[in-house]
Parts: structure tokens; C-alpha cells; sequence
């Protein structure tokens, strides 16, 4: 044992410590208290093979995370104000573009992946945050101004991604623990972590890709407990000076952490693609009766404080002329059946058969011969579902419907009941339940 003293201070040569480790020991000035000696650390598992092996699958997840948040964004057509989403971001925005009607699946796709794959990565953050603990407590904080530019960007690193995946969390769980907007708060954090991620990535790559190939996956996947030892000490700290005898293998630990993954993955995938029995993590329940219209409700029409009596309700379509229209008149239209999916923003999502009136026989009945956006507004008057925008795509699309009925049945109170937006490819927001008008610009 090199003679370190418990307060840090070194007594005899280095014992072949390499310089920069041995330096460490040395520090002076270190804050009082465990934290701050590095030999504190004493897992022998951890060291830069291991960062490296995490910080790979991040490097492939978060990347995709980062496209699918974005594309959800500009999914929601933010350049028309008043779709549900806080239309101002303080110049943070992407190039708009119109959002495209098919796939039908494409939002669906999207935010699967951004919720599964969020959720999925998890443990896999918590892992590599684990591996590289010691380096919190790196003491003097930074040797260089270079040095203190990288570790202020850590934390905002560090900082965003927890905070990105405890709000979208909470916002899949309808947790509003926060006083704040999930949406304008989870894209601020969006670019805090990106700016923090592409740093990170220019500053760490050339380490990552030198460890990984210290050793090769093949033979640590072969390597039991019994035969595990710790990587060479390394320069950035990482690896204990005074390790603990192993209780996990480093393929051990990567089980743990890859079955985690796995777990949630197979406990969320059902609530993606709809098939809700295995959806175990889901906040809407895993059960819905067998009726046609016995699938997801987002809000029911009671929370949504719509009348019980909607006998008298007619449609208004506003465009060069204004048409009324009852429910009856509606029906006596040609009718189209299309059988599409909601997509939530919050990563559920179902897929139904959809009966009603095209919306560009709506958008002709009501003399528009091109138009360029539709804001639909439901009879429920307030809130942030009470409106949303669709735009020329949208409004012309031969599937994109106004519901009237589903699975052959009418509509439901819950799922729109009399008449629902039904769009393909949209985030399922702007699908639009108990319409009352569409007012079309040209
Ligand atoms: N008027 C109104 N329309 C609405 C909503 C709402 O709360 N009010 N929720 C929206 C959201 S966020 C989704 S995901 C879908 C859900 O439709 P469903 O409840 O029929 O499954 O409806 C959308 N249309
Ligand atoms: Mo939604």
C-alpha cells in the first residue's frame, strides 16, 4: 500500500502510482470530510472501460431522443399561434414546415420512440452517472480555465437530462408536481441539454473510443466474479485506488443495468402500440371493456365540462360562406371510413376505425378553394385542448375526418360525441373532440 494518510496527505514515494493519480493523493487543500479523498471510491468495477460501454448507448439513444422531442415540437405546428403548445419560445425555434399527413403512423412512430425510448434509457443514465461519481468530488475543481469551462458544462449536463426525464415522467404519469408548463419547460431543458450533449461529445469522444478499446466486450462478457479485477489506474480518476474486493462481475453490472432497460421496455411497449394488458406502467390502467368505443380516453367529457344534452348542437364551418350544419345533415354527406391511429404526445397510442365527412368536403361546402390553415374550437370553451390549428395538409387529405361514428357505433360522450377531429399522422391533440366550428383561412 502506498503510504497515503487518511487526511489525505502523502508520506512516502508514489509506489508507481501514474503522476497524475499520484497527484491527486497529494492535493492540498482539499475540503474536509470522506467526500472529497478519492479513496473514498472503492467499487473496483468502475473505471473508463465501463463509462465508456454506458456512454456508447447513450451516444446512440440520446441522439434520437433528441430528433423525435424536437420533430414532436414542430409535430404540434407551433408557426400557428394557439396550437397547444406556449407559441412564443423566445427565438428558440426550429425552421417550421408543414407537418405531413402520412405516414398515418408517423406521429405514432415518433412519439413511441420518444417516450420508450426516454424511459428505457433511464437506468442506463443512472448507470453511467454512477460510474463516473468520483469525478463530482475532483479536487481542486479545475486545474484550468479550460478545465472549469468543461465541468460548468457538466452541469448543465448532468442537470438538463435529469431534469428532461423527471418532468417527462411526471408529465406521462399527469404528475403536475411542478408550477410551471411541462411543454414550455421541457423544450427549454431540450436545448440546455443539447448545447450541454454536443460539448460533451466534442470533448469526449477521443476517451471514449481510446477505453473502449482497453478491452474487448467479448472476453469481459466472459469473465466471472472470481477473475474480475480493476482497470489500470486511469488519469481522469475513475478507477479506485483502494478497491474493495468485487461482488458483481462488469458483466454482471451491465445485466443489471441492459435488464433494467429491458424491463421497461416491456412494460411500456404495450401502451405504444396499443395493446394495453402489458402497459403496466401506464397511468390510464391496463383494461377498458370490450364495447367499440371502450379504448383511451384522454379526458373525459365530464372533466371536460361538456352538457350531457347535446341534442341541439350544430357544426359551423366559417370559409368564403358560412354553413350550418346538424348532426342529421352531417350524416347525409358522403361518408368516409379510415381506420387511424391517436397518437398522445405522452407516447400511448391506439388505432380505431373512423366513419364521418371529409374535411375537404367541409372545407368545399364553405366556398374555400385553397386553404392555408383550419382553427378548430370545441364546445369546450377554455383550456388548452378547447382549440388547435390544422393546416392546408391536414385540411385537403382525403383520411382526414370530421368522426361521427367509430367501429360502426357513434361516437362515445367521452371520445367526442358529436363530432371529432381524426387526422392522420397528428399528434393526437390536435384531434379535436366535441367540435363546434371550423374556421377556415385562405
Ligand atoms: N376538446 C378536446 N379535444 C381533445 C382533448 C381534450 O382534452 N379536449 N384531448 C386531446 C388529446 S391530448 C388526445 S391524445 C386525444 C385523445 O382522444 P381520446 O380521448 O378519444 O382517446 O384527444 C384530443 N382531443
Ligand atoms: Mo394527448
Amino acid at each position: 500500500m502506498t503510504e497515503v494518510r487518511d487526511d489525505g496527505e502523502t508520506t512516502g514515494p508514489d509506489y508507481g502510482f501514474p503522476a497524475p493519480v499520484f497527484r491527486l493523493l497529494e492535493e492540498k487543500g482539499r475540503p474536509p470530510g470522506p467526500l472529497f479523498n478519492p479513496r473514498l471510491w472503492k467499487s473496483p468495477i468502475r473505471g473508463p472501460w465501463l463509462t465508456s460501454v454506458f456512454a456508447a448507448v447513450l451516444l446512440v439513444g440520446l441522439p434520437i431522443l433528441i430528433v423525435t422531442g424536437l420533430l414532436s415540437y414542430l409535430a404540434y405546428q407551433p408557426q400557428f399561434p394557439g396550437n397547444a403548445f406556449p407559441g412564443d419560445v423566445h427565438g428558440l425555434r426550429l425552421p417550421y414546415f408543414t407537418w405531413p399527413t402520412n405516414p398515418s403512423w408517423l406521429y405514432r412512430l415518433n412519439q413511441g420512440l420518444h417516450v420508450g425510448l426516454g424511459l428505457a434509457l433511464i437506468p442506463i443514465v443512472l448507470a453511467k452517472l454512477w460510474s463516473v461519481i468520483p469525478k463530482l468530488f475532483a479536487w481542486p475543481p479545475a486545474r484550468s480555465a479550460a478545465q472549469l469551462l468543461e465541468r460548468a458544462s457538466l452541469a448543465l449536463l448532468v442537470g438538463s437530462i435529469l431534469f428532461e426525464l423527471a418532468t417527462g415522467v411526471l408529465n406521462i404519469q399527469y404528475d403536475y408536481v411542478f408550477g410551471f408548463d411541462f411543454y414550455t419547460a421541457h423544450y427549454y431543458g431540450a436545448w440546455v441539454f443539447l448545447a450541454a450533449f454536443v460539448t460533451h461529445v466534442a470533448l469526449k469522444l477521443p476517451v471514449m473510443v481510446r477505453s473502449l478499446r482497453s478491452r474487448r466486450l467479448r472476453d469481459e462478457l466472459r469473465t466471472p466474479l472470481a477473475a474480475t479485477v480493476p482497470e489500470p489506474l486511469d488519469e481522469h480518476g475513475l478507477v479506485a485506488i483502494d478497491p474493495d474486493d468485487p461482488t458483481i462481475s462488469r458483466r454482471g453490472a451491465l445485466a443489471v443495468v441492459g435488464g433494467a432497460s429491458l424491463l421497461i421496455t416491456a412494460v411500456t411497449l404495450g401502451e405504444t402500440v396499443g395493446w394495453r394488458p402489458s402497459a403496466l406502467l401506464s397511468a390510464r390502467g391496463q383494461d377498458y371493456g370490450d364495447d367499440p368505443t371502450d379504448f383511451q380516453v384522454n379526458r373525459t367529457a365530464r372533466t371536460a365540462g361538456i352538457p350531457k344534452d347535446v341534442s341541439g348542437w350544430t357544426l359551423t364551418v366559417v370559409g368564403a360562406s358560412t354553413v350550418t350544419l346538424t348532426r342529421d345533415e352531417l350524416l347525409a354527406m358522403p361518408q368516409h371510413t379510415a381506420e387511424l391511429p391517436i397518437a398522445c404526445v405522452e407516447g400511448w397510442s391506439t388505432v380505431q376505425t373512423w366513419t364521418g365527412v371529409r374535411l375537404r368536403d367541409l372545407v368545399r361546402l364553405a366556398g374555400v378553394e385553397r386553404p392555408e390553415s383550419g382553427v378548430v374550437t370545441s364546445l369546450e370553451k377554455r383550456g388548452a385542448f378547447a382549440r388547435a390549428v390544422l393546416n392546408r395538409k391536414q385540411l385537403v387529405e382525403p383520411d382526414a375526418l370530421l368522426a361521427l361514428t367509430v367501429n360502426g357505433v357513434d361516437l362515445s360522450p367521452d371520445h367526442g360525441y358529436p363530432a371529432r377531429i381524426i387526422v392522420p399522422a397528428a399528434p393526437g391533440v390536435h384531434n379535436t373532440k366535441w367540435v363546434e366550428r371550423i374556421e377556415l383561412r385562405a
